[in-house]
């Protein structure tokens, strides 16, 4: 059964796209929690951070992520989540990266 990210990434679910490369596809969140809310996502489908994730691709994630906020014109400032599991709030099983921005985000988090 392909992810829901997966079928975001092949048009079956439409969503509102900012960046692609060989390796993700980042679009905007369907409930945005910020102004600008974006989630960098792999190509391919593994399902969280506790699942097998390389080095290489994790720092491939943060490097779009920081150009994608960059793109945003996110220059005060934002915030990169990684949700993993049940008690990290994760609820798709694809591993995604939360950029957020354009307001001043609040700490802790709840
Ligand atoms: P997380 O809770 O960390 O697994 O984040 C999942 C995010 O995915 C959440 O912020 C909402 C977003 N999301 C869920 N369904 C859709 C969808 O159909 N389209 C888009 N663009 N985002 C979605």
């Amino acid at each position: 059964m392909p992810t829901l990210f997966e079928r975001i990434m092949d048009g079956e679910i439409p969503s509102d796209q900012v960046y692609e490369d060989e390796i993700c596809v980042v679009f905007r969140d369907v409930a945005p929690q910020a102004p600008t809310h974006v989630l960098v996502v792999p190509r391919t489908p593994i399902q969280s951070l506790a699942d097998g994730l390389n080095a290489a691709l994790a720092g491939h994630l943060l490097v779009v992520a920081n150009k994608v906020a960059q793109q945003e014109g996110l220059s005060d400032g934002y915030r990169v989540v990684i949700n993993c599991g049940a008690d990290g709030g994760q609820s798709v099983d694809h591993l995604h990266v939360h950029v957020l921005g354009g307001r001043a985000l609040g700490w802790p988090p709840g």
